[in-house]
């Protein structure tokens, strides 16, 4: 199995080059954000607790994310790899996914760590609430509220996998498809 992490601050493109990554290479797409906005789309008792922390910026608890994970994993027994995007986002969630992936004989391959500067990323993010009617891009204080969460919370995940030399940045900015390119060669040489 060949699996991957897509990881990086709010807005950084996660989502937009998982998809293009996953059509390339033929992985499975876990985006824990798109997981669930979809809980919440059904009005699933899950999805009414997420809807409380994402509102406000705050990250959706635990062990709530991880048991989505764990039933994902279960879901995809056949993949031939697998995309996390937004996942892990504390310490607490990366030892969990090392865990699940043990389980079933696997582990993390790559970390790619997108890196976009603050200004950026809340120009994009405001952008794309102006129409995605995303309850937690609309306004800048909720956005400011989620880079400090990724500050506390997220960024040590990257020292966690730097010191399993697992760690790639790539710089964040620029064309979809610059970025994209940059990426592929990285999984390419990575799958080689
Ligand atoms: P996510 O859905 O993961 O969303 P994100 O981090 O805001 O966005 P992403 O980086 O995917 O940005 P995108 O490509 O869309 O999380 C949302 C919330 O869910 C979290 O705040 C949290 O509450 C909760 N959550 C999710 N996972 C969790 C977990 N594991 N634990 C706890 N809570 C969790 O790009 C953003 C915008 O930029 C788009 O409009 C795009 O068009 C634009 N863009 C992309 N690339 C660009 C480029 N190169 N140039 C210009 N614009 C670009």
């Amino acid at each position: 199995m060949f699996n991957l992490i897509l990881f990086g601050p709010p807005g950084s493109g996660k989502g937009t080059q998982s998809e293009k990554i996953v059509e390339k290479f033929g992985l499975i797409h876990l985006s824990t954000g798109n997981l669930l906005r979809q809980e919440i789309a059904d009005k699933t008792p899950l999805g009414l607790e997420a809807r409380n922390f994402m509102d406000k910026g705050q990250l959706v608890p635990d062990e709530v994310v991880i048991g989505m994970i764990d039933s994902s994993l279960e879901k995809h027994a056949d993949a031939r790899g697998f995309l996390f995007d937004g996942f892990p986002r504390t310490i607490a969630q990366a030892e969990a996914l090392d865990k699940l992936l043990a389980l079933k004989k696997t582990s993390i391959c790559k970390v790619l760590a997108l890196e976009v500067t603050e200004d950026e990323l809340v120009k994009r993010l405001v952008k794309r609430g102006a129409t995605s009617g995303r309850s937690d891009d609309t306004d800048e204080q909720i956005i400011r509220r989620r880079f400090s969460v990724y500050k506390q919370e997220t960024e040590p995940v990257a020292a966690y996998y730097e010191k399993e030399n697992k760690l790639v940045r790539i710089h964040g900015e620029g064309s979809v498809e610059d970025i994209f390119s940059k990426l592929s060669g990285c999984i390419n040489t990575e799958m080689e």
